[in-house]
């Protein structure tokens, strides 16, 4: 039990959920290596969510907003750090939720579908039963789409993706938002949206933003959009890190 007047105590929590979805058979062994080296920029970035992030994410919201056919991409790490505030973006947007894991199992995502199912999601993509097809034609688990889904999806939104990944979406066309809290990763700099945020603040902001901008004509929301740089933007979050702060 994590005492709730421990300086750490949101920090312990998280790491705690990432320990019992490892236990509990659905989150890969270096989800748990994946999320130390998420910690670290978290640290590094005062664990908070920075302005420059900010923009990120209300231009991703606009985008999702606007999609065609948006997909939210989900692995061991993002259920076990927020399926339920991940549950109600998808419903706000709306947005499908597929589950794609690096770390493949059949039994990994038959864990992850009965969670959401358990949850009353039952319209889960990626499961075993899906009709997965090969992007780009390219045959390596990397590259598995559900024909509904990421296959024929315009954007994809991928918290906490790897950089080959990213590239094989980006190299088949379609638009990418990540939240990577490592704004130097391969994910990051080919995405076409960065979040440089944790997840755990992410999503509910989205939540928030996309509850206003669900209001907005379509204008305003280009209007959004229009002048955003990823690259510019992680320029900024990278200045975000501050070595000096004592
Ligand atoms: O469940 P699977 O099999 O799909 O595997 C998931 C992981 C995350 C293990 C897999 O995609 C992987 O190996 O990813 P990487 O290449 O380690 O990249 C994960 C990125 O997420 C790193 O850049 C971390 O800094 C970042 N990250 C970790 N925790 C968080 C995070 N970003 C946002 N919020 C977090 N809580």
């Amino acid at each position: 039990m994590i005492p709730k007047n421990h300086p750490r105590y949101n920090s312990l929590i998280l790491r705690d959920k990432i320990k019992n979805a490892y236990k509990e058979g659905y989150l890969s062994d270096s989800g748990m290596i994946a999320h130390g080296r998420g910690e670290t920029f978290d640290y590094l970035l005062g664990e908070k969510t920075t302005e420059t992030s900010k923009i990120a994410i209300e231009v991703s919201v606009a985008k999702l907003i606007l999609a065609e056919n948006p997909v939210i991409s989900i692995n061991g790490n993002t259920v076990a750090l927020a399926i339920d505030e991940i549950i109600q973006l998808a419903k706000l947007i709306p947005a499908k939720i597929e589950i794609n894991l690096f770390y493949r199992t059949e039994k990994r995502v038959d864990i992850i579908k009965n969670i959401l199912h358990k949850k009353g999601y039952k319209d889960v993509l990626g499961t075993n039963e899906d009709n997965l097809l090969y992007i780009n034609d390219i045959e390596s688990p990397r590259a598995t789409a559900s024909a509904n889904g990421i296959y024929s999806s315009d954007l994809v939104l991928v918290p906490l993706e790897d950089g080959d990944r990213t590239e094989i979406l980006v190299d088949s066309g379609k638009e990418v938002i990540a939240i990577d809290l490592n704004p130097l990763s391969r994910t990051s700099k080919k995405a076409s949206i960065t979040i440089v945020d944790n997840i755990t603040r992410a999503i509910p902001l989205m939540i928030e933003t996309a509850e206003k901008f669900k209001e907005y004509v379509k204008e305003r929301l280009e209007e959004i959009i229009k002048d955003f740089s990823n690259e510019d933007n992680l320029k900024e979050s990278l200045k975000c890190i501050d070595l000096n702060r004592l």
